[in-house]
C-alpha cells in the first residue's frame, strides 16, 4: 500500500495536461493501485493522475456505497454527451473544504482501456457521470473551481494560499 501526496489548488502543475498511456505494463498498474490507495484514504470518490503530479492519462473511481467497486480508467474519452444538464454540488480533493455547485452534462458515454489494456465502453449517469467529468477536467489541467465566478475563485485562491502558509508555520 503505498499512498501519494495530493496537490493542493493553486498549484500550478495541477493545470498540466495529461498525456496519453501508450502500454499499460506493470509501471502504469502500480500507478493505478497506489492512486486507488490514495482515494479510498482520503476518501474520495475518484481521483486523477493530475493530482498526484503523474501526467498520464489515467482515473480511479469508486462511486458505491461500501468503496469496493473500483473503476479505472486509462485514455478516457466521453464519446458522447446529452443535451440535458444537471447540476451537482462538487468537491475535489485538492480543493478541501470547498463544495459548489457546478452544471454540466447529465449523462455521458466514456471509451477508455481497463487495467487489462483492453477498450471499453460505459454509460454513466448521476454521481459517475459527474465523477468521470470532473476526473476528465483533471486530466486537462482543469479544477472544477474555474467553472466558479471570478469572485468565488479569487476567495478560494487566498484561503487556500492562507492554510498552505499556516500548514508551513505548523512545521
Ligand atoms: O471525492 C470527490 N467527491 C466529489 C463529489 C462531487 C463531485 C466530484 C467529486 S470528485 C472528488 C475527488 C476528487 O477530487 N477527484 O478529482
Ligand atoms: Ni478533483
Amino acid at each position: 500500500m503505498a499512498l501519494l501526496p495530493v496537490l493542493c489548488y493553486p498549484d500550478p502543475r495541477l493545470h498540466k495536461v495529461a498525456k496519453p498511456v501508450a502500454q499499460v505494463d506493470a509501471r502504469i498498474k502500480q500507478i493505478v493501485a497506489d492512486m486507488a490507495d490514495t482515494m479510498y484514504e482520503a476518501p474520495g470518490v475518484g481521483l486523477a493522475a493530475t493530482q498526484v503530479d503523474i501526467h498520464e492519462r489515467i482515473v480511479v473511481i469508486d462511486v458505491s456505497e461500501d468503496q469496493n467497486e473500483l473503476m479505472v480508467f486509462i485514455n478516457p474519452e466521453i464519446i458522447w454527451a446529452s443535451a440535458e444538464t444537471k447540476s451537482w454540488r462538487e468537491g475535489c480533493l485538492s480543493v478541501p473544504e470547498f463544495y459548489d455547485e457546478v452544471e454540466r452534462p447529465a449523462e455521458i458515454r466514456v471509451k477508455a482501456i481497463d487495467t487489462n489494456g483492453k477498450d471499453f465502453e460505459i454509460a454513466a449517469d448521476g454521481l459517475l457521470a459527474v465523477c468521470l467529468q470532473h476526473e476528465m477536467d483533471h486530466l486537462q489541467g482543469k479544477v472544477f473551481v474555474e467553472y466558479l465566478s471570478i469572485l468565488k475563485r479569487t476567495r478560494i485562491t487566498q484561503k487556500m494560499k492562507k492554510r498552505a502558509k499556516e500548514l508551513e508555520s505548523q512545521r
